[in-house]
Order: C-alpha cells, then sequence, then structure tokens
C-alpha cells in the first residue's frame, strides 16, 4: 500500500532530517487528536530538526481513534501538518512519532506499562476539557462522574485519563522509578493546576501514601496553546493529498500561527522545545487567560451567534462588519479589562491579530465545532470577566450576549426552526430545562440556575438575570444578526 513513508512524495515537501532510528519513547501523549498532531508534535519534530535530540512521542487515544492510530501504525507513525496561510501553504511531514498504544487496539494494561516505562518522562495531554472529569464552575473533581467512580472502584483498568495516569504512577512508585511529569495541553485555565488537583484527589480516595508521593514529587507544569487546528475534513484531506502526491489519512491542516508557554516545571527533564519556538516561563497564568477570555471567549461568541445566524465557518463571520466589529470589541471591552498582564504587553496588538487569524479563508473553522461543549468552555471563557465586571459596575453586554448565544443555541433549533446537533457532555440536562420553557425568556434564570456551570454568585445575581434575559429576547425577537450589529453600536 502506497503511504507517505514509502512513496517519493512532491517536491516542496519539507521532511525530517533527522535519523529517526535515534528517538527514544519519552512522552506518552494522550489524545491523537487535531490539535497535537499540529501543535505539541510538531514543536517536537522542529526541535528535533535543529538538535541532536532523541524525545520522541508514544500516540495513545483513550477514546475511539482506533482508524487513526491504525492508518498512523501503516505509515511507519508519520504524518502530515499543512499549515495554511491566506495565500500559501507549507506541507510538513513529521518524524516526532516513534509508536503508538490503544486500549482496544492493544490493551488497557499495554497503554498503563507503556506509561510505567523507566524512560518515560512526561505524559502529555490533549484530552478535552472533559476529560478531566472537574466540575466546571469550581474545577473541582467530580466524584460522582460516572468515569470517575468506575474506576475509583476498578483502579487496575481505568478508562479516564486520571485513572490512568494514577495507576501509572502507582507501578513507577512501587517500582522505585522516577516520576513523569503530568503536562496538560488543553485550553483550561490553570491548566496543570486543575490536572494536578483532579489527580491528587483521585489518588486520595485510593491511597495515602500514594497521594503523597505524588503530591511531593510529580509536577504539573501549566501550559498555554494555541493554534487553530479546525477537525480534518474529506475536502482537507483531499487537498493535502495533492500537494503530497499521496493520501494521508493523519493529516491535519491549520493556521501558520502558533504560540506555546510554558511554565518551566518539570520533575524528570524535558525536550527544548524553546529551540522550535516555545517559551519557558516561570508564570503562566496570565498568559492562559488572557488567551482563553480574549482568542477562546471571542471564538465561543463567534460559534454561538454565528451559527445562529447562519454563518458556517468563523471566517464567514468575519466577513459580516457587525460580528467584526462585535468580537473585537469583546476582546478588547469585554476580556481585557480583567486581565493582569506583564508591563509591556500589547492587548490591542493582540486582538488586531486575533481578528486577522479568525478571518483566514483558508481555514474552514465550524461554528459548530467551536460551539462543542459549551457547559465545560463557558465558565473560563466568561465566566471571570463577568465577575470582573459585576466587581466594578462595568458594561457586559457582549458577555451576556454570548450567553445568551450559548443558551439560545442549546435550545436545539436554529432561527429556521431546523434542530441543532447540540454536543455537550451535559446536552441532556440542558435539553430538558430548554423543553420545560420553550423558546421563552423564562429559560434563562433556569439555565443561569445550573450551578456546574455559572456558581450560585453568577446564576443568582439579579444584574446577570437582567442582561442576559434581554440579549436573549432580543435574539428571539431579532434574531442572531441584528442583535449582535446592535452589540457595536447599529441599531436592533
Ligand atoms: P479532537 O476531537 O481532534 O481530539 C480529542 C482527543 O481527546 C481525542 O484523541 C480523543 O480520544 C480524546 N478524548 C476525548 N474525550 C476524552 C475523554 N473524556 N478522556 C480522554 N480523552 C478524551 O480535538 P482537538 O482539536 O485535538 O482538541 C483537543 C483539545 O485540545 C481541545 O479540547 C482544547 O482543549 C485543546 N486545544 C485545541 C485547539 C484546536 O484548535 N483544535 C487549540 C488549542 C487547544
Ligand atoms: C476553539 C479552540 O474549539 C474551540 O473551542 O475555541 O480550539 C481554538 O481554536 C484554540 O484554542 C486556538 O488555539
Amino acid at each position: 500500500m502506497k503511504t507517505i513513508a514509502n512513496t517519493q512524495l512532491n517536491s516542496g515537501v519539507s521532511l525530517p532530517e533527522y535519523d529517526r532510528s535515534r528517538l527514544v519513547t519519552r512522552i506518552v501523549h494522550l489524545g491523537f487528536g487535531a490539535f497535537h498532531r499540529a501543535h505539541q508534535a510538531l514543536f517536537t519534530h522542529e526541535m528535533l530538526q535543529k538538535t541532536a535530540s532523541d524525545w520522541g512521542i508514544c500516540e495513545v487515544s483513550l477514546f475511539t481513534s482506533e482508524d487513526l492510530i491504525t492508518a498512523l501504525r501503516r505509515q511507519d507513525h508519520c504524518y502530515t501538518v499543512a499549515e495554511k496561510g491566506a495565500e500559501e501553504t507549507v506541507v510538513k511531514v513529521i518524524g516526532a512519532v516513534t509508536e503508538s498504544c490503544h486500549p482496544k487496539l492493544d490493551s488497557i494494561e499495554a497503554v498503563l506499562e507503556k506509561m510505567a516505562e523507566p524512560q518515560v518522562a512526561i505524559v502529555s495531554m490533549t484530552i478535552t476539557e472533559k476529560g478531566y472529569c472537574v466540575d466546571p464552575a469550581t474545577g473541582q473533581l467530580d466524584l460522582t462522574h460516572p468515569l470517575i467512580q468506575q474506576d475509583l472502584q476498578t483502579p487496575h483498568a481505568p478508562k479516564s485519563a486520571l485513572g490512568y495516569i494514577v495507576e501509572a504512577l502507582k507501578r513507577r512508585h512501587e517500582r522505585g522509578l522516577q516520576p513523569f511529569t503530568v503536562m496538560s495541553c488543553d485550553n483550561i485555565q490553570e491548566n496543570g493546576h486543575v490536572a494536578r488537583a483532579a489527580v491528587l484527589e483521585f489518588a486520595r480516595q485510593l491511597d495515602s501514601q500514594l497521594h503523597r508521593w505524588i503530591e511531593t514529587h510529580v509536577t504539573f507544569p501549566c501550559t498555554m496553546v494555541d493554534r487553530i487546528v479546525p477537525a480534518a475534513t474529506l475536502d482537507t484531506l483531499d487537498e493535502i493529498a495533492t500537494l503530497l502526491g499521496c493520501d494521508d489519512p493523519c493529516a491535519i491542516a491549520c493556521e501558520p500561527f502558533s504560540q506555546w508557554v510554558i511554565e518551566d516545571n518539570f520533575a524528570a527533564g524535558r525536550p527544548e522545545w524553546d529551540v522550535a519556538g516555545a517559551e519557558f516561563v516561570d508564570d503562566v497564568v496570565p498568559y492562559e487567560e488572557m488567551k482563553l477570555r480574549m482568542l477562546n471567549g471571542s471564538h465561543s461568541f463567534l460559534a454561538y451567534l454565528g451559527y445562529l445566524g447562519g454563518y458556517e465557518h468563523i471566517s464567514d463571520t468575519m466577513t459580516d462588519a457587525g460580528y467584526r466589529q462585535a468580537a473585537f470589541d469583546m476582546m478588547l471591552k469585554a476580556q481585557a479589562p480583567s486581565l493582569n498582564m506583564p508591563q509591556g504587553t500589547d492587548l490591542t496588538a493582540y486582538a488586531t491579530q486575533l481578528i486577522e487569524r479568525f478571518s483566514n479563508p483558508s481555514l474552514k473553522h465550524r461554528t459548530w465545532q467551536i460551539a462543542m461543549d459549551g457547559s465545560q468552555k463557558i465558565p473560563q471563557r466568561m465566566g471571570h470577566s463577568l465577575k470582573y465586571h459585576l466587581a466594578h459596575g462595568s458594561d457586559f453586554s457582549w458577555i451576556a450576549t454570548g450567553i445568551a448565544g450559548w443558551m439560545r443555541y442549546v435550545s436545539g433549533i436554529d432561527e429556521h426552526g431546523n434542530e441543532i446537533d447540540v454536543r455537550d457532555p451535559m446536552a441532556k440536562q440542558l435539553r430538558d430545562i430548554c423543553d420545560q420553557h420553550g423558546l421563552n425568556v423564562s429559560v434563562v434564570p433556569a439555565l443561569l440556575s445550573v450551578e456546574a456551570i455559572f456558581s450560585r454568585e453568577l446564576g443568582q445575581n439579579p444584574q446577570v438575570i437582567d442582561a442576559v434575559s434581554h440579549a436573549y429576547q432580543s435574539l428571539l425577537d431579532h434574531g442572531a444578526r441584528a442583535t449582535v450589529a446592535a452589540l457595536s453600536g447599529g441599531t436592533q
């Protein structure tokens, strides 16, 4: 079978220039999804292009992705990243992956033993926000989560990422091996701290000695990760195949921009990712907050209101002057004031660059994709700034409109009466609430009282209820496009 590993590829495709046989699996990555392929694996690859390092990655997907891992194996664990700018596309074959492991294709035991191998120094993760099994509003481990309850009963055969990490650390502890660093690369505010608290709480439920060992020896650096990587489509794969001269089912397209800020806190060493452009800093939190609120907050705003307004992609929303202005205002008027950035950070330049990135017409980033899992995203993307505005008595109409857009979206019915395919771990609970109220503003206080998303403090606040109700009513009366246009100074 012709694959990228055994075929002469088109000229212009950049190939690994290092000897892949020198690589050793020092990183086990959980979540071989779209993002990791175009971000951490690519940074590792670029670092390998420039140094004599031997850091290689074993790819694991705990949920689904059997076909992807099977395809990856067929092509000697190489795959393609296409960086698509507005005008040109750069195509790179990535060689940093040494092997892969999958609970269904191999076994749960095989994944655990891989994580327990002595030379493994980092377990990294892109498992989506819901993969942490924490309460979205508080960031604390949700002990009522079915996966967690099950894993606490059968810790030797886990299903959740936390269960795998704790069992693998237990084996390392028992065997007198060094711990590994747990590095979250998910879009979660203080992702390292959230991962640490969840792992420690899980371990505490099982074994107090193990809990103490993890608390003392394992590190959980926070990371700010950024690169827009839409899910691959058949069209993207066809386009990349033409550029390559060969099919690659594991290929992924992304924007040219990428950023990675990492807290330099590794228990057992780390690669020189800085050689490839990553920044190691002492405190990542301000960068995480900036990115989550300004980029992701406005992304979610555009996703809900864009979908309702009939825009399929983020770049389509950017062709509408009202949405463009509202996104810019959301960044600078609603989100930026809540940030506490190091001196010299230019948030206006950052916002301008974000609008340019969102406008990239080559990236087909669906509003529907970003709208997914809103219950896990809204608290960190909008909740903190909302608290800031309540405390300062300032205008939070952009955030109220974003939340109202989410509420209108999770009703499951669009502005033309068509069904919306709402994907969210809390979809059923949200849908039940929406069904009780129909498309009526009375749904606003009902949804605001879901404490796992809004907490009591926000959900019961009369100003929040008023502002979100006003925006929701406007969506019912005038639709998303007019509501968004009015936010930026137009008329409703
Ligand atoms: P994806 O859907 O392509 O991949 C998700 C991966 O997570 C899959 O490997 C899946 O097996 C795994 N997964 C899903 N649910 C899980 C669970 N409950 N427990 C353990 N593993 C689970 O998504 P993609 O695009 O790779 O994004 C993943 C995460 O990466 C996002 O949720 C976000 O936190 C972060 N991210 C994504 C960016 C993007 O533009 N795609 C950019 C920055 C961060
Ligand atoms: C998006 C992010 O899907 C989403 O929720 O907002 O994945 C976004 O593309 C990335 O965070 C960009 O770095």
